[in-house]
């Protein structure tokens, strides 16, 4: 089982590189703006998650630079994820707030639509 898991992983790996998504070019101010948002949040996730990989792919596509956080071989990320974000699950994304509150923001879906939506992006 875990070494189908394993040749899984892989399979989607190369996927993933072989199909990778352009990345948008901005100008300088513009992309300094997203930087500067996005310097406030991380992505908890495990390295062959489709899931995990589906957000890859939007962050690269949109050239989004957001801290990635292996929370599957970090044990210290792995059990900050349960205490802090209630549920060991990825892809999650942390965002710090300007108030220093954190929001814990679960499920592909919902984290890509938060982005997009967050930088007004097709
Ligand atoms: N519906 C979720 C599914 C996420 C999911 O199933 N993630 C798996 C990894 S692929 C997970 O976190 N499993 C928990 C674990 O392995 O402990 C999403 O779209 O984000």
């Amino acid at each position: 089982m875990v070494g189908i898991r394993w040749v899984l992983g892989q399979i989607i790996l190369v996927l993933d590189f072989v199909t990778s998504p352009k990345p948008v070019v901005r100008d300088a101010a513009a992309q300094k703006a997203i930087d500067d948002v996005t310097a406030s949040m991380s992505i908890y996730q495990f390295n062959t998650c489709p899931f995990c990989v589906k957000v890859r792919r939007q962050l690269r596509r949109h050239s989004l630079n957001i801290e990635l956080r292996d929370a599957k071989n970090d044990a210290e990320l792995k059990a900050e994820l349960v205490r802090e974000g209630g549920r060991h699950k990825v892809p999650c994304l942390r965002i710090e707030k300007a108030n220093n509150s954190v929001q814990w923001l679960y499920e592909s879906n919902d984290i890509i639509a938060y982005l997009k939506n967050q930088f007004d992006l097709a």
